[in-house]
């Protein structure tokens, strides 16, 4: 028995490619050097397999209008398998679109095929881009008649995939079954996802996975379903909230693939960033200056902590090369929008490759809508704690000196010598100030400094205890390892805790800073108790400096009218 699969897509996204390659052995590399003729009307081809005959048919996209609105949709009568091929930066609206009209056509003549949809030419998009694309169009999709969602390159670092993933579509064209899951194909990953975020938050709400991962509820759901039957995670009620942590079991195998995988990519989902570090001799200060460029290279606002830090620094660990050769400094935002540009086109995976030895010197990008912001700072210091807080910050610097900003684009002039230079150097020191104290080497880490770092989060879980109980849970569970480490005797173990614990200090470094209790006390001194009780039970009101008696006067102030 013959049977019939259709390649369909707009023009030039890959379909007469794909079909010489997989289904008539032409060479990848060829395909890729000398562009094909565009396709007229149909091509078909016989493909021999065992005692079948499958008919390949390879639709024109120029006659996409005959095909899909014609009576010319006939064509698709009978079809097992129909392939539809995108490229990745089609915009997700026209994907969805696209597949509608092709599943409509399923609906009125060809009830039994099945559709699978390819996003081609993945090798064109940066990994994390690829990435958030999968997730937005599999969100976007899941509920369609699709079967599979497929991202494919015939290019080197995919074409081995690709291959097993055509492998699989020919297997349903002939009938075997595959599994019916795969709109989730990247299930595992998605796993690893979850259980790198355990190990590193402790405990997540089902919320805060959605947010982490971005990936829709039934996803979730049944990736949580999956892990507790496998006894990786555990559930646990607080309040009125669920939260998951991971198993003893949980743990061990994080650890293991943790130590067998490079799981560098994770991170990347969440930070546009690239780092490449320097070596030098120095001791180093936290942060040294930053660079605001536009999406060339060119510089907006150079800031240092003090004039010709960045020099100094930089030119410290440069050995002879960079003396006989001295380096512009302004070069670097230019450089980095070069390999931006680069790795577009090369697919360069993980630009953190950029490794030196005797490291510690570190630069950090960071990417908004049409500017770059790129830190320079010692290598120890570990961003995610405060990429929040320096995230804000810029977004608040890009609104507020809109106008400036625009000039910038329109006319060239930087921000030297302005209020905002000094702004952002004012906010550097004060990082500087503030996280130099903070910041502890957990590699000096030992029973001592545990039993210290014991006390701290006991300090921090009671500031926060009043209103955020999912954070004191962290910190329950936190403090709970600490003392099976301890008890151990397990450094690798404690310092690990020890690094966790201090990324959640510094993120909520705020609470530490002020003490919230002698504030209450204060409250208590000027306010009757009643309405001090009052407020403790209004509970949900974030408790930051200043904003605790804020509140409680606004609320007071109410609250007295009525007295
Ligand atoms: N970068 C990249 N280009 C590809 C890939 N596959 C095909 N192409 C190129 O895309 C162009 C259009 O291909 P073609 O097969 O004629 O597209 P069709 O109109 O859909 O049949 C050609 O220049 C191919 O070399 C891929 O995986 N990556
Ligand atoms: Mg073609």
């Amino acid at each position: 028995m013959s049977k019939k699969a259709i390649f369909i897509g707009p023009p030039g996204t890959g379909k007469t490619t794909l079909r010489k390659i997989f289904f008539e052995g032409e060479s990848a590399s060829k395909l890729l050097d000398y562009a094909l003729e565009p396709t007229f009307g149909e091509e078909s081809l016989i493909f021999d397999l065992f005692n079948e005959k499958i008919g390949i048919f390879d639709l024109a996209g120029q006659e996409n209008e005959r095909w899909l609105e014609s009576d010319d949709k006939s064509i698709f009568t009978d079809a097992s398998v129909v392939l539809i091929v995108m490229e990745i930066n089609t915009l997700v609206d026209e994907i969805e679109a696209f597949v509608k009209k092709i599943v409509q056509i399923q609906d009125e003549i060809a009830p039994k095929s099945n559709i699978f949809l390819l996003i081609h030419k993945i090798d064109l998009m940066q990994l994390i881009d690829v990435n958030a694309k999968k997730r937005k169009l599999r969100a976007l999709l899941e509920e369609t008649a699709l079967k599979k969602i497929y991202f494919t390159s015939i290019k080197s670092p995919f074409f081995t995939q690709t291959f097993s993933y055509f492998i699989d579509i020919i297997k349903q064209i002939t009938d075997k079954t595959i599994s019916n899951k795969v709109i989730e194909s990247d299930f595992l990953n998605e796993i690893i996802r979850l259980l790198y975020y355990l190990h590193q938050e402790i405990v997540l709400s089902k919320e805060d996975m959605l947010l982490k991962l971005n990936l829709t509820e039934t996803v979730i759901d049944n990736i949580i379903d999956y892990l507790i039957n496998k006894n990786q995670i555990k559930m646990k009620y607080i309040g009125n909230k669920t939260v998951f942590s991971l198993t003893e079991e949980g743990k061990t195998n994080f650890n293991f693939i943790k130590d067998h995988f490079p799981l560098d990519n994770i991170y990347k989902f969440e930070n546009d960033t690239i780092i490449p570090e320097f070596p030098t001799k120095k001791e180093i200060p936290l942060f040294i200056g930053c660079f605001i460029a536009d999406k060339n290279g060119k510089t907006f606002l150079r800031t240092e902590i003090y004039n010709g830090a960045l020099e100094s620094f930089l030119r410290e660990e440069s050995s002879d090369d960079l003396e006989s050769n001295p380096f512009d400094i302004e070069l670097i935002p230019m450089f980095i929008s070069a390999l931006e540009k680069f790795s577009q086109e090369v697919n360069i995976q993980n630009l953190s490759g950029f490794d030196l030895k005797g490291i510690n010197l570190k630069m950090k990008i960071f990417n908004f809508d049409s500017f770059t912001v790129t830190f320079f700072t010692r290598a120890s210091l570990n961003f995610k704690s405060i990429e929040y807080k320096i995230k804000k910050f810029f977004l608040n610097i890009f609104h507020k000196y809109k106008k400036e900003f625009i000039s910038f684009q329109n006319t060239g002039h930087t921000a030297k010598d302005t209020d905002l230079s000094q702004k952002v150097k004012q906010w550097l020191l004060k990082l500087n100030e503030s996280y130099t104290k903070k910041i502890k080497n957990v590699e000096s880490y030992g029973i001592e400094q545990s039993q210290e770092l014991y006390k701290e989060l006991d300090e921090l879980q009671n500031k926060l205890d009043l209103t955020f109980s999912i954070l004191s849970e962290k910190i329950k569970t936190l403090k709970i390892n600490l003392t099976k480490a301890i008890l151990d005797n397990n450094l690798e173990h404690i310092q690990q805790i020890a690094q966790i614990s201090q990324d959640f200090m510094l993120r909520y470094y705020e609470y530490t800073d002020v003490n919230i209790n002698e504030e209450i006390s204060s409250i208590n001194k000027k306010y009757p108790k009643k309405a001090i009780e009052a407020y403790r039970n209004t509970g949900g009101i974030p408790i930051r400096k200043g904003k605790l008696t804020k509140t409680f006067k606004k609320w007071y102030f109410t609250q007295n009218k009525h007295l």
